[in-house]
C-alpha cells in the first residue's frame, strides 16, 4: 500500500485517508495544499493529458476549455440517493436506499477503483475560514479536474487543515470517476463510468460519489454537501442551508439591505445575483454575495446571518451575454475553466446566446467541426464556467466576512405565464413558508393556456437531504424562534400577455420590485391586501426611467379568481404526497389561502 507523509495530526482525517487508500488502491496519494504552484502543475497535467485546452492568453488569460464525455454532462437525479435508516426520513421526493446495503454496494464499486491513478486529498471550507457559520469537508478524488474546480469553488488546501486542528469536525466526501487504469493503459480525456451513484448518508453526514466527473456530481462541496448534507445539519442544529442567491442592495443614502432569493432552474438566478440597477436608479448599487447557495444562522441579534458557502461561480454559460449579464461576462474574462463550451478559431469560447450572430466556424462541445448550418447547438445547453468570486465586478465587500450578512427578505420565484403577479409579500412567516413550499415553474414554456406547474419547493426539490415535509416544519419552527425573521416575498418575472409576450421587461428593471421589497422591509412601502398577499399599487413602485403604463401594470398584477382557485386546488395534489408528515401550519395556510381567494371572488361578483 502507498503511504505519504500526512500534513495533519488530525487522527480521524488520517484514518479516513488511510481507509480510502486501502479501499481504492491508488498508485499515489497527493494531499492538496491549494497553492498556485500546485494548481499550475495540475493544469499542465490536464493540458498534457488532453482534458484541458488552454485558451488564447490574450483573450482569456489563465483559462481552459474542457470537454466532457457525452454521457457525463449534468447532475444525475435518478442516480442520486439519500440513505437514511428509515425510508420515511427521505420522503416522497428523494430516492431512498438502505444505508447498509448501499455501503456494501459502494465498497464493491470503490474496491481498486483508483488503480493507476493519483488519489487527491482536498481539505476544503464551505464558507469563510474559521467562521461560525462555515463547515469543513475533506474530499478524496481521483480527478485532477475536480481538484482545480474545487480550488475555485471552495477555500481549499493547507489553510483549512490549520483551521481544522487536531480534532475539528469534517464531512467526509468520497469521489471516484470509476475508471481504474491497467499498467501502461492510455487514459481517456474524460474518464468516467456509465454506472453512476451520488449517495448521501444523512445520519453520518457522509457523501460517496461514483462514476461522474461533472459539476455537482464531482465537486462535492456544492450540491452534495452545501445543500443535501448541510440541510440535514441545519435541521439538527437550528439553521438553514438554502438554494439561494444573496444580494446586497445599497440605496443612494447608503442604506444596505441584504436579500436572499430562491428560483427553480432557468429563471436567471445568476443574472439576478449580478443585477445592474436601471435608468432611474442612479446612486443605487447592487452587490453580489453569492449566486447559488446560502447558509443562514440565527445571531444573538435575533436576525438570520448569511454566508455564501462557495468561493466561486459554477454558472450555466448558454444565454450569458453582455445583454443578459454584463457582470458575468466580466467575471469570466480570466482564470476561468469552461466546460462543454464551443471553441473559436482564435482560441476563445462561444455559446448560444453569447452573440446575436454565431461565428462562421467553431469546434463544438464534442470536438467536431461546426458551422451555423449544423442544426445542433455548438455548446452543450448545460455548458458551464467555473470562475473565482473575486473576479466578480459587483462582489460585496462583506462576501468573505465570517459574521455573514444580515438577511432581511426572502424572495421566492418561478416561471409562470399566468395567475401570479410581479411581486407580493406574505401576510406572515408561515404564510411565506406556504408560498415557498408551493412555488414552481411551468413545465413547458406555455404557448398553452394553463400549463401544469412543476412544483419545486424553495427550489430545493433535488437538494433537500431529508423529508421535505419535515423541512417545512423546520422552517416554521425556526421562524417562530427568530426575533427579527426576514419578510417573505413571491416574484414572477415571466407573466405573459394575451399575445404570449412577456408583460415585464425583467433584468435590470427587476430593481423596481426589489426596491419595493426593500421599502417593505423598512416599513415604508405602500401596499394593498389581495387574495395572495400584500401587493404594490402602481403608485407604490418607482417608475422613473421606465415608461410603463398604469393599465399594463394593473394587468401584470391582476389576480384572476378562476385561475387562482385552479392553482390553489392544484397545490393539493403535491402537498398530499407528504401524508401525515405535512405540518399542520402549512395545511392551515393552504386552507386560509383558499378562503381568501373564495372571498375575493364573492366580493367581485
Ligand atoms: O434572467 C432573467 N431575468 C432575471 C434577471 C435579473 N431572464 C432570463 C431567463 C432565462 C435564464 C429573463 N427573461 C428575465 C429576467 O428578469 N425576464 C425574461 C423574460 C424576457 C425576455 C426578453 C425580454 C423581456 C423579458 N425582452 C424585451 O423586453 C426586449
Ligand atoms: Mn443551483
Amino acid at each position: 500500500m502507498v503511504s505519504v507523509k500526512s500534513p495533519t495530526s488530525h487522527a480521524k482525517v488520517n484514518a479516513f485517508v488511510a481507509e480510502m487508500a486501502a479501499l481504492c488502491e491508488p498508485a499515489q496519494i497527493h494531499w492538496c495544499d491549494g497553492s498556485e504552484e500546485e494548481n499550475t502543475v495540475l493544469c499542465k497535467q490536464l493540458v498534457d493529458g488532453g482534458t484541458f485546452i488552454p485558451l488564447n492568453e490574450k483573450k482569456r488569460p489563465g483559462s481552459y476549455l474542457a470537454r466532457s464525455h457525452p454521457g457525463d454532462v449534468a447532475r444525475v437525479e435518478n442516480r442520486t440517493f439519500i440513505c437514511s435508516k428509515d425510508k420515511s426520513d427521505t420522503g416522497p421526493t428523494n430516492n431512498w436506499a438502505d444505508p447498509i446495503e448501499m455501503k456494501a454496494t459502494l465498497k464493491g464499486l470503490f474496491k481498486g477503483c483508483m488503480q493507476g491513478r493519483t488519489m487527491y486529498v482536498m481539505p476544503f471550507s464551505m464558507g469563510p475560514l474559521g467562521s461560525d457559520i462555515s463547515h469543513i469537508g475533506i474530499q478524496i478524488t481521483d480527478s485532477a479536474y475536480a481538484v482545480v474546480n474545487m480550488r475555485i469553488m471552495t477555500r481549499m488546501g493547507q489553510k483549512v487543515l490549520d483551521v481544522l486542528g487536531a480534532d475539528g469536525d469534517f464531512v467526509p466526501c468520497v469521489h471516484s470517476v470509476g475508471a481504474p487504469l491497467k499498467p501502461g493503459e492510455q487514459d481517456s480525456v474524460w474518464p468516467c463510468n456509465p454506472d453512476k451513484y451520488i449517495v448521501h448518508f444523512p445520519e453520518e453526514h457522509a457523501i460517496w460519489s461514483y462514476g461522474s466527473g461533472y459539476g455537482g456530481n464531482a465537486l462535492l462541496g456544492k450540491k452534495c454537501f452545501a445543500l443535501r448534507i448541510a440541510s440535514v445539519m441545519a435541521q439538527e442544529e437550528g439553521w438553514l442551508a438554502e438554494h439561494m442567491l444573496i444580494l446586497g442592495l445599497e440605496s443612494p443614502k447608503g442604506e444596505k439591505t441584504y436579500v436572499a432569493a430562491a428560483f427553480p432552474s432557468a429563471c436567471g438566478k445568476t443574472n439576478l445575483a449580478m443585477i445592474i440597477p436601471p435608468k432611474g436608479f442612479e446612486g443605487w448599487k447592487a452587490w453580489t454575495v453569492g449566486d447559488d447557495i446560502a447558509w443562514l444562522k440565527p445571531g444573538a441579534d435575533g436576525k438570520l446571518h448569511a454566508i455564501n458557502p462557495e468561493a466561486g461561480y459554477f454558472g450555466v454559460a448558454p444565454g450569458t451575454s453582455d445583454k443578459t449579464n454584463p457582470n458575468a461576462m466580466q467575471l469570466i474574462t480570466k482564470n476561468t475553466i469552461f466546460t462543454n463550451c464551443a471553441l473559436t478559431d482564435d482560441g476563445d469560447v462561444w455559446w448560444e446566446g453569447m452573440t446575436d450572430t454565431p461565428p462562421e466556424h467553431l469546434i463544438d462541445w464534442q470536438g467536431k467541426d461546426w458551422t451555423p448550418e449544423a442544426g445542433r447547438p455548438a455548446a452543450h445547453p448545460n455548458a458551464r464556467f467555473t470562475a473565482p468570486a473575486t473576479s466578480c465586478p459587483t462582489l460585496d465587500p462583506s462576501w468573505d466576512d465570517p459574521k455573514g450578512v444580515p438577511v432581511e427578505a426572502f424572495i421566492f420565484g418561478g416561471r409562470l405565464s399566468h395567475t401570479f403577479p410581479l411581486v407580493f409579500q406574505s401576510y406572515d412567516w408561515n404564510h411565506g413558508v406556504y408560498l415557498a413550499a408551493t412555488m414552481g415553474s411551468e413545465a413547458t414554456a406555455a404557448a398553452d393556456n394553463q400549463a401544469a406547474v412543476r412544483r419545486d419547493p424553495m427550489a430545493m426539490l433535488p437538494f433537500c437531504g431529508y423529508n421535505m415535509a419535515d423541512y417545512w416544519g423546520h422552517w416554521c419552527a425556526l421562524g417562530a424562534k427568530l426575533k427579527h425573521p426576514p419578510k417573505i416575498f413571491r416574484v414572477n418575472w415571466f407573466r405573459r400577455d394575451e399575445n404570449n409576450k412577456f408583460f415585464w421587461p425583467g433584468y435590470g428593471e427587476n430593481m423596481r420590485a426589489l426596491a419595493w421589497i426593500v421599502d417593505r422591509v423598512h416599513g415604508r412601502g405602500g401596499a394593498e391586501e389581495t387574495a395572495f398577499g400584500y401587493a404594490p399599487r402602481f403608485e407604490d413602485l418607482t417608475w422613473e426611467g421606465l415608461a410603463y403604463p398604469k393599465a399594463k401594470f394593473e394587468q401584470l398584477m391582476h389576480i384572476d379568481q378562476a385561475r387562482a382557485m385552479h392553482e390553489i386546488d392544484d397545490q393539493k395534489e403535491f402537498l398530499g404526497k407528504f401524508g401525515d408528515k405535512m405540518p399542520g401550519a402549512i395545511q392551515e395556510q393552504w386552507t386560509k389561502a383558499r378562503a381568501r381567494v373564495e372571498k375575493a371572488g364573492a366580493a367581485a361578483a
